[in-house]
């Protein structure tokens, strides 16, 4: 079931999952030569720790980087599917980029919003998303019509093929726990960068 086809799902009823959890099965379904961009923190060590892949990049130090570097990646290449993973906390302090995307409209850009409702990393202070904000709102808001929170599991399996098929810029925003990332990515920005370069052909 998603918002799309019911209306029913929101941030306030949709199941609340295990970000690792996610990003596993969002890595066991790539193709290949999809991009994969991790936004600061948790975002990127879960995705770390669920294998590295050349085409990955994660990005250290700055908030709300993950889809502006993402859509740069998508307008570079088209021909490659591109995934932005961001947390909440780190979506919010960039909001800009949401009317950015949709004006750009990248049919390649997949956006996924991991939502725990705090600023996890930092000690667990509580995001507006916990509360008054709805991020899936605000994506449509700003010209994303293709915006969805996730049911459960399922339905994001289901969402992300959808988005898999280049009919996007999408937004999939899916509610988390508050289990800390399964592993610590290397602290090398040197290194990540340049795989990343290499990995994506853009040496
Ligand atoms: C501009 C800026 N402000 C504050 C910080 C400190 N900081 C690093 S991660 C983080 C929280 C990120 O929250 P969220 O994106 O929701 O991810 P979570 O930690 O919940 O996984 C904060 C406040 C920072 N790195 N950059």
């Amino acid at each position: 079931m998603t918002q799309t086809q019911t209306g029913a799902i929101g941030a306030h009823n949709a199941k609340v999952m295990n970000r690792y959890a996610l990003t596993k099965r969002m890595v066991d379904r790539l193709k290949r030569d999809e991009a994969v961009i991790g936004g600061i923190g948790n975002a990127n060590f879960d995705l770390w720790a669920c294998g590295q892949r050349p085409q990955n990049f994660y990005m250290l130090g700055s908030m709300g980087l993950a889809i502006p570097i993402a859509l740069g990646v998508a307008i570079a290449q088209p021909k490659r599917h591109v995934i932005a993973l961001e947390g909440d906390g780190s979506l919010l302090m960039q909001l800009g980029c949401l009317s950015t995307v949709a004006m750009l409209a990248p049919k390649n850009l997949t956006m996924i919003v991991w939502d725990n409702g705090i600023y996890q990393i930092t000690g667990g202070q509580p995001t507006t998303s916990a509360s008054t904000a709805d991020l899936v709102t605000i994506a449509r808001g700003s010209g994303i019509a293709n915006a969805s929170w996730v049911a459960d599991e399922g339905d994001f399996d289901r969402l992300l093929a959808a988005a898999l098929k280049d009919g996007g810029p999408t937004l999939i925003a899916a509610r988390i726990d508050g289990k800390p990332a399964v592993a610590t990515t290397e602290r090398d920005p040197v290194r990540i960068r340049a795989a990343f370069m290499q990995g994506i052909a853009a040496t």
